[in-house]
C-alpha cells in the first residue's frame, strides 16, 4: 500500500519550535503567559492524588476459555464505567517498556539544535518534535514538548523511518519493535472488546481496515513547571481514533473526567502496567454504550514526566458508524457513518471538544 499524502489531514502543523519548554522550565521562575491557561481549564486534583477505583485488569490466561470470559466481563464494565483502565500481565517485555522509555529520554534530552532537525513540517501531517503544541494556530500553549511518528502499516513506517531520530543510536529499532509489539497489543485489546459487545473477536479490527488500520506513537516529555496549578501539561481531550495505549513513568499527572460524578480522576502510575483508553471510534462503534473518555495532563514543579502513547486509528477509507449488529428499534444508531477522511477535519477544527458530537443523528 502506498503512503498516505503526507499533507492528507493536517492544519498548519508548524511551529517552528520557537522556543523549547524544556528551556523554559529551566530559565523562569514564573510560569510564561502563553501558558496560563483560563481559570475553567486549570487542574482541581492533584498529579499525585491518585483514584484507586480505575479498574485494574490482569490479562493472565487469556488464552483459557474460562479466563477469557473473566477478562472480556472485566473489560466490558470497565469501557461501559470509565472509558480507561489499567491491564498488568499483557505480555509486553519489561525490557521493552524500558528501553523505549530511556531511549524517549535521551531524545528529548538532546540539544534544542538537534531536535529543530525533528521538526514538524510547515503545513503537514503532524508527525515530528514540538515543543508546547503542533499547531501554529494555538493561542495558549501546554507545558510538554512532544515527538510524533506514523507506525503503521508497514510501508508509512518504511516511508518515515528515514525522518526519525538517528540520536540515541537504538532509538529507531526500539521503536520498530515497540511499534510491532503494539500493533498485537491493540489487536488483543479489540478482541476483548468486540467480544464485550457480543460481537465476532475480529469484528472491530476488521472494521477499522484490518492491516491498513493506522498506528501513530506519540511521546510526551513534561519538564517540571514553576506553576503547574495555572496550566496544564496536556490540555482536556478525546482521543479521535479506536483505543491508546499509554505506557507512563512512576510521576503521575494523567488524569480522565469521570462525567457521572463530574469529577477528574488522577490514574495511579503501577509498575509495568499500561493504560488503556478508548477513543472516539470505540464509542461510535458501540453506539454509545461504551465511552470515549475526556483526558488530560497535569505537571508539578517538582519532576519531569514522560508518557509513551500508542494511538490505533482506523485506516483512512474505513467506512465507520454505529455497528449494525448492536442496533434495534429499542436501540437506533445515535450516529450517522463517515469516513475518517470526513472525521479529521472535524478534529481538527477544533468547534467542539467531544468531535463525535458532529456526527448525531
Ligand atoms: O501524557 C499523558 O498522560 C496523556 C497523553 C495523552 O492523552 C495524549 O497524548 O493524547
Ligand atoms: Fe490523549
Amino acid at each position: 500500500m502506498a503512503p498516505p499524502a503526507i499533507a492528507e489531514a493536517g492544519p498548519d502543523t508548524r511551529r517552528v519550535v520557537p522556543m523549547s519548554v524544556m528551556k523554559l522550565s529551566d530559565d523562569a521562575a514564573d510560569l510564561p503567559e502563553k501558558f496560563v491557561k483560563s481559570l475553567g481549564e486549570r487542574p482541581t486534583i492533584a498529579h499525585n492524588d491518585y483514584c484507586k477505583e480505575i479498574p485494574v485488569i490482569s490479562l493472565k490466561g487469556i488464552e483459557s476459555e474460562s479466563e477469557r470470559a473473566r477478562i472480556v466481563a472485566e473489560v466490558g464494565y470497565a469501557c461501559a464505567e470509565w472509558g480507561i483502565f489499567q491491564i498488568v500481565d499483557h505480555g509486553v517485555p519489561a525490557e521493552l517498556m524500558k528501553s523505549m522509555m530511556e531511549n524517549t529520554l535521551g531524545f528529548f534530552k538532546l540539544p534544542l539544535d538537534e531536535k529543530v532537525k525533528y521538526a514538524t513540517m510547515p503545513g503537514g501531517f503532524p508527525v515530528g518534535y514540538a515543543s508546547g503544541s503542533h499547531r501554529a494556530d494555538d493561542d495558549i500553549l501546554d507545558w510538554r514538548e512532544l515527538m510524533v511518528h506514523r507506525c503503521l502499516p508497514k510501508a508509512v513506517r518504511e516511508n518515515d523511518i528515514s525522518i526519525w531520530p538517528e540520536k540515541p543510536e537504538t532509538y529507531r529499532k526500539t521503536l520498530v519493535e515497540y511499534s510491532d509489539t503494539m500493533g498485537d497489543l491493540v489487536t488483543s485489546l479489540l478482541g476483548l472488546i468486540s467480544e464485550s459487545l457480543g460481537l465476532p473477536t475480529s469484528y472491530i479490527k476488521n472494521a477499522v481496515g484490518g492491516d491498513d488500520a493506522e498506528q501513530k506513537i506519540l511521546f510526551n516529555y513534561y519538564p517540571q513547571c514553576p506553576q503547574p496549578d495555572m496550566t496544564l501539561g496536556l490540555r482536556s481531550h478525546t482521543d479521535y481514533g479506536t483505543i491508546t495505549v499509554l505506557q507512563q513513568d512512576d510521576v503521575g499527572g494523567l488524569q480522565a473526567y469521570k462525567e457521572d460524578r463530574d469529577k477528574w480522576v488522577t490514574v495511579e502510575p503501577i509498575p509495568g502496567a499500561l493504560v488503556i483508553n478508548l477513543g472516539d471510534q470505540i464509542q461510535i462503534l458501540s453506539n454509545a454504550k461504551y465511552c470515549s473518555v475526556e483526558h488530560q495532563a497535569v505537571v508539578n514543579s517538582n519532576q519531569t514526566r514522560l508518557s509513551l502513547v500508542t494511538f490505533a486509528n482506523p485506516s483512512s477509507t474505513s467506512q465507520m458508524g454505529p455497528a449494525p449488529e448492536l442496533l434495534s428499534e429499542e436501540n437506533p444508531a445515535k450516529y450517522r457513518s463517515y469516513t475518517m477522511k470526513e472525521y479529521l477535519p472535524i478534529c481538527f477544527a477544533k468547534k467542539t471538544k467531544k468531535h463525535y458530537d458532529a456526527l448525531v443523528i
